[in-house]
């Protein structure tokens, strides 16, 4: 039997202290009308797979593996919306170049098991607040400083009662 898809996605997935700034940042935020995010489910996307068959997770796993990857620090500074998603977000003001070659390296390996590059430029962000009405972008005037030092690939699960996201394996960044 071929078995169940699972919808895949990797993702940088914030320590406790992170995700517990992340959160009072939801609870600051002045937008009142939308959805909010578990704040378990808080993270950055680094590439969105789809569903997957599981006759493709070794390859995508091994895609992972061979990443060659270095520890950096994010800083959480700004805070904005998107009209076309209709969210609310918070990121750094620019891509860090270690996250770049993260990014990067990780799209070129998927592309192994068949996944295409994204087109878009990359433009990493935390999801705070899902169909939400427009607001200006702010400056955070204490950015989160966030420590990366390994990627997860987590599973998405909508429906039901949050959390939806679930990491299933990690593999470290090292120098
Ligand atoms: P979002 O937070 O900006 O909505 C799991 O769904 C994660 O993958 C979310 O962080 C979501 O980004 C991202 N995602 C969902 N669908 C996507 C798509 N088609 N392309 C790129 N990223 C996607």
């Amino acid at each position: 039997m071929a078995g169940a898809r699972r919808r895949l996605f990797f993702a940088l997935w914030p320590d406790e202290a992170v995700r517990a700034r992340l959160a009072a940042l939801q609870a600051e935020l002045p937008q009142v009308a939308g959805r909010w995010v578990h704040p378990e489910d808080l993270h950055i996307t680094l590439q969105f797979l789809g569903p997957v068959e599981p006759g493709r997770q070794a390859c995508i796993a091994e895609a992972a593996r061979a990443v060659r990857g270095e520890p950096f620090e994010l800083e959480i500074d700004r805070l904005d919306f998107w009209p076309r998603p209709r969210i609310a977000w918070a990121g750094p003001e620019g891509v860090p170049p270690a996250l770049q070659r993260l990014v990067e390296q990780l799209a070129r390996n998927l592309e192994r098991c068949g996944f295409e590059p994204e087109k878009r430029p990359y433009r990493p962000h935390v999801t705070l607040l899902r169909k939400t009405t427009p607001a200006a972008a702010v400056r955070l005037p204490e950015p989160i400083r966030w420590p990366v030092d390994h990627f997860v690939l987590v599973e998405s699960r909508p429906g039901g009662d949050p959390p939806h996201y679930r990491p299933l394996e990690g593999w470290a960044l090292e120098d």
